[in-house]
């Protein structure tokens, strides 16, 4: 059928071949010959040449303008949604090039948020960017990976930093998608009650996509989400939308910070009522609240931010603006407060070896004396848990080779361990206990995020902390090492399988075994064998003290 169709379009490419008799060739300019292939009546394409698919593809919503990204792939950005002010999105229904712009080769502004210029943000910030191999061709049915940017969920956008998703696209021969999403209290806090957002953003982003694939080489059906910290929560909260369930069926969840669970609707109106007052207007006064610039909204959603945990501890610290289990959408809490939902999806668990190193070496840039330990570990975990954790016997002060014990050492493991090691490895067991597939993995060996320099901890051979698993998934990591080379090649060929079948192992690679009830069967990313279990044991981590969720859980 393919040399059939190829001999037909050399054919009409040949000025001097006369038409086999009956066919008529109608005149047209050879280098914009749209093709509509047998198998697939409604789909055109402009013809390819030279082994590439064209660069501008006619979709149902017309003409998509991409641009060559320079690492090789066929890149489009475009708005996937409208949204007026703390109202739903809808897909678009034409293509158009992100936030009113007519040049491809520019990116979407951000979505509104902090310490950027007000020049690289837009409320119209519905957007994407797809990253297209240029082998793929329409019939491909290739797979899709969306991925889901972290930042807190106040901050982050579809262009920061390692997220070119060129490389990767090429090396799984897959569609990447990166989304945006409505960052801060527009997405998460809207007065009029209008919960999660920012949830159905990317929901919006998944039915576009849904759409227009095909056009690209794409399958509707072999969507699988990747997000990192946020992005990973925000895929957590779109894995308890049962109306999300059909549009993607597998995950890759990277550094979630699973002791957080979805915010309570109690807590979640104490900290929507603090937004609405910082905004000067009423909850019930449009005309006062789509009044406000949107330097006024980024500024009253961030003090609601910065206050969130004296608003109620149940928000916590880190990203005390999420989505909450609202009950209606949000059907579930995915976590032991209530019944775990039977699972059938693949999923992929990764954390980093340091995930707190970042934020506790930050913190405390000199080291911490032993008797400053109890009170640090108090203003995060409270009392009780404090005493039950410094008596465990593997969180005891760490013998320093440079002179007395740093207790940030211990702080370093204890968050790794509550925040997302353990947390994770937890959410694995309620997992496959209920059905699902995972498997789990830990880096211990990445790349320093832009940003991590500035926490010498970060940079030290050996540590890996928050986000520097990025640039390896991306394989965007500048003059890699020889071990982050090894690293970004195996990952791209595991996420290549794992898209394709849900399998984590492709053929050559060492196994990685899927988690099981009892064993999570942590391999370790970037080295050899499984992560040890310290305090990851289901009698400590969750039992013995609890995470937030379930600390917290009455409020
Ligand atoms: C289009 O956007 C790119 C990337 O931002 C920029 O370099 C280029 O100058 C823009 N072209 C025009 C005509 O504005
Ligand atoms: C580059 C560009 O088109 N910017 C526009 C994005 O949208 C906002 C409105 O939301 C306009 O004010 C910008 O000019």
């Amino acid at each position: 059928m393919v040399a059939l169709f190829l001999a037909i379009l050399s054919a009409l490419l040949t000025p001097t071949l006369s038409a086999p008799a009956g066919i008529s060739i109608p005149h047209v300019d050879p280098s914009k010959i749209l093709c509509r292939l047998p198998i697939l009546q409604n789909i055109w394409i402009t013809c390819p040449s030279n082994g590439k698919a064209a660069l501008n593809r006619q979709t149902s919503l017309g003409t998509a303008n991409g641009v060559e990204d320079p690492n090789g792939a066929y890149r489009f950005a475009v708005r996937y949604g409208n949204a007026a002010r703390f109202q739903p999105s809808s897909v678009v229904t034409s293509w158009d090039l992100p936030n009113g712009s007519n040049n491809a080769s520019a990116l979407p502004l951000a979505c509104p948020q902090p310490d950027i210029d007000a020049s690289a943000y837009s409320e119209d910030c519905l957007s994407m960017i797809l990253y297209v191999p240029p082998s793929l061709t329409v019939t491909s049915q290739a797979p899709t990976l969306v991925w889901i940017h972290g930042g807190s969920f106040i901050v982050g956008s579809s262009s920061g930093a390692g997220l070119d998703g060129s490389k990767l696209a090429i090396a799984t021969n897959s569609i990447v998608a990166v989304i945006q999403y409505r960052l801060g209290a527009p997405g998460f806090l809207a007065p009029n009650g209008q919960t999660n957002l920012a949830v159905k953003d990317v929901v919006t982003g998944l039915n576009f996509l849904k759409k227009v694939l095909p056009y690209f080489g794409g399958s509707p059906s072999k969507v699988t989400l990747a997000g990192q910290s946020a992005g990973a929560n925000m895929i957590r909260a779109l894995l308890a939308v049962p109306s999300a369930s059909s549009l993607f069926r597998s995950a890759i969840l990277q550094s979630d910070p699973m002791n957080f669970g979805f915010l309570s609707p109690t807590t979640y109106s104490a900290l929507k009522n603090d937004f609405v007052s910082r905004t000067g207007c009423s909850a019930t006064d449009n005309a006062c609240l789509n009044g406000l610039s949107v330097a006024a909204l980024i500024s009253a959603s961030m003090a609601t931010f910065n206050a969130g945990l004296s608003i109620s501890p149940a928000a916590g610290q880190a990203q005390p603006i999420r989505p909450v289990l609202d009950g209606s959408y949000i059907a579930a809490p995915l976590d032991s407060t209530g019944t775990f939902p039977p699972q059938t999806k693949p999923l992929l668990i990764t954390t980093v070896a340091q995930e707190a190193g970042w934020a506790i070496y930050k913190s405390f840039s000199d080291p911490l004396p032993e008797f400053a330990l109890p009170s640090v570990c108090e203003f995060s975990l409270g009392s009780d848990r404090t005493a039950t954790v410094l008596n465990q016997q593997l969180y005891q002060p760490i013998p320093n080779a440079g002179g007395d014990p740093d207790a940030r050492a211990q702080l370093q493991l204890i968050g790794t361990d509550q925040l997302w090691k353990c947390s994770g490895w937890t959410f694995t067991r309620s997992w496959v206990q209920n059905g699902g597939t995972a498997y789990v993995g830990q880096y211990v060996v990445g790349s320093t995020y832009p940003g991590n320099e500035l926490v010498p901890f970060c940079t030290q051979s050996g540590v890996v902390c928050h986000q520097d698993d990025i640039q390896i998934v991306f394989g965007t990591v500048e003059n890699p090492t020889s071990a982050q080379s090894a690293l970004i090649t195996e990952t791209q060929s595991r996420y290549k399988n794992f898209l394709a079948n849900g399998n984590p192992n492709p053929s050559g690679l060492s196994a990685w075994p899927a988690a099981t009830s009892s064993n999570v069967h942590p391999k370790l990313l970037g080295g050899t064998g499984e992560a040890t279990v310290g305090a990851c044991d289901p009698s400590f981590w969750g039992s013995s003290v609890q995470y937030d969720y379930q600390y917290y859980h009455n409020y």
